[in-house]
């Protein structure tokens, strides 16, 4: 493929925008080669600068799961900036959003709507020790909750694919109340919480981890956290920005029937454009200022454009969800490049919970962050690179999941996977 202009304009964006990007993740630096520089998108499908067309499975991350340039996204988006882009002022669609969200998302009886998910599992757990009166957070290695400080420890995503564990530039006393422990080890767990309960405000987790590549929760771990989580007065936060409307309209604590105090969303209920949420029980959400003394505000919080393209989405899903469809094609598309690859004679394995799923070059099943650091990374660095080549583009990190969207089908997962079989086979023959 000639990435030519990519290649121009990668030199040009490392002069001035740090390691050339605004997110850590895209600059492939956990994988071979530069990355494209994308210039659009249409259905499951992106084009570079450069004119060659991938099947995309990173879908901007994850809010695409209607596809690039959705209709009934882009006129709902559309018709709003015939009116104006933001006001600053209360408007009926944040209110319409607001019903929404708490009609389909078990824990949610009151929203604040923030601009991304980072902002929406900050304010959730400055919330959380507001409402406690306690200091300390339980996370579990390798799950990803954004960038604010007390939770860059042991983090997955993007800290995981830089192989670093939290951030430079974050005072200790900022984390000296942030405790990590193992995902799926119930022992760890509960023996944290009996050294540290009294002081333990808030445990938060991706119900089903994402960023570490998708980890699924082993039966009956949700339900113990829960249990233990309510029998100590600590309050379960539920990150479900990727799981929010991707496992199902009531995300992971529907799925799995749990419900939290607290639930972070984000991406999906953006349908692409910047928005975050947080919400749960009346009680606690009313602590949020103007009503409490828990204080959190925003310049475009439930800005009209972005509000409006996550009402056209999560209509959509709710009008006609696609949740069996999407789940049985990435069972289609695991089960086929895991069948391809270990045909080869490569150690692979895919793993997935619903419609997230996720794809290591491991023997062994992937149960925590530990297991995940363990899958062969030069492997995947060959796979996504000799992928890209063949016109697939793949998230550039083992510690992501693959997102499919309404958009992707049988004959595009069949596509797929030839692509596959001829890059498995090419790295079993040559190593390359
Ligand atoms: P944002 O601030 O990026 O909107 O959301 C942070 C966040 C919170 N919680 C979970 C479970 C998340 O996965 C994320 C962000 N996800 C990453 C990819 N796994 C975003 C991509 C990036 O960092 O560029």
């Amino acid at each position: 493929m000639n990435r030519t202009q990519s290649l121009e304009e990668w030199k040009r964006a490392q002069k001035v925008l740090p390691g050339g990007v605004n997110s850590p993740v895209r600059s492939y630096n956990a994988v071979e080669g530069d990355p494209p520089f994308i210039d659009s998108g249409s259905g499951c499908l992106v084009r570079d600068i450069d004119g060659n067309e991938y099947i995309d499975y990173v879908m901007s991350w994850g809010p695409l799961i209607l596809g690039h340039r959705h209709k009934g996204v882009i006129d709902a988006a559309r018709a709003v900036l015939e009116r104006g882009t933001t006001f600053g002022a209360p408007t009926v669609a944040e209110t319409d959003l607001g019903e929404l969200l708490v009609h389909h998302v078990p824990s949610m009886e009151s929203v604040r709507l923030v601009s991304s998910g980072t902002e929406a599992t900050m304010s959730a757990l400055r919330l959380a020790r507001g409402f406690t009166g306690r200091e300390g957070i339980v996370k579990f290695d390798g799950c990803y909750h954004g960038h604010a400080d007390s939770l860059l420890v042991e983090a997955g995503s993007g800290p995981a694919t830089l192989s670093i564990a939290g951030s430079v530039g974050v005072p200790d006393r900022m984390i000296e109340k942030t405790w990590s422990t193992p995902f799926n080890d119930e022992q760890s767990f509960v023996d944290l919480l009996n050294a540290r309960g009294d002081e333990i405000a808030v445990v938060i987790a991706e119900p089903v981890p994402g960023n570490m590549g998708v980890v699924p929760p082993r039966p009956g771990f949700l339900e113990m956290i829960r249990k233990e989580t309510a029998s100590r007065g600590i309050l379960l936060l539920f990150d479900e920005v990727i799981s929010g409307f991707r496992l199902g309209l009531g995300g992971a604590q529907d799925r799995f029937g749990i419900t939290p105090d607290l639930t972070a969303l984000g991406k999906i209920i953006g349908g692409g454009l910047p928005l975050g949420a947080y919400g749960g029980r009346r009680e606690i959400m009313e602590h949020l200022a103007p009503l409490g003394g828990v204080y959190q505000a925003g310049t475009l919080s439930g800005n009209p454009l972005a509000v409006a393209a996550g009402i056209a989405t999560v209509s959509a899903l709710a009008a006609d969800p696609p949740y069996e469809r999407l789940e049985r094609l990435g069972r289609l598309l695991g089960e086929g490049l895991q069948k391809r690859a270990v045909d080869a004679g490569l150690p692979a394995r895919y793993q997935a919970e619903g419609t997230m799923m996720s794809f290591f070059f491991s023997e062994e099943e992937v149960v925590d962050y530990e297991g995940a650091k363990g899958a062969d990374q030069i492997l995947f660095s060959r796979y996504h690179r000799a992928m890209l080549n063949e016109g697939v583009y793949l998230p550039p990190s083992q510690y992501e999941a693959y997102f499919l969207s309404t958009a992707h089908d049988q004959e595009t997962i069949d596509r797929t996977l030839r692509k596959a079989e001829r890059v498995f086979g090419r790295i079993a023959s040559t190593g390359q």
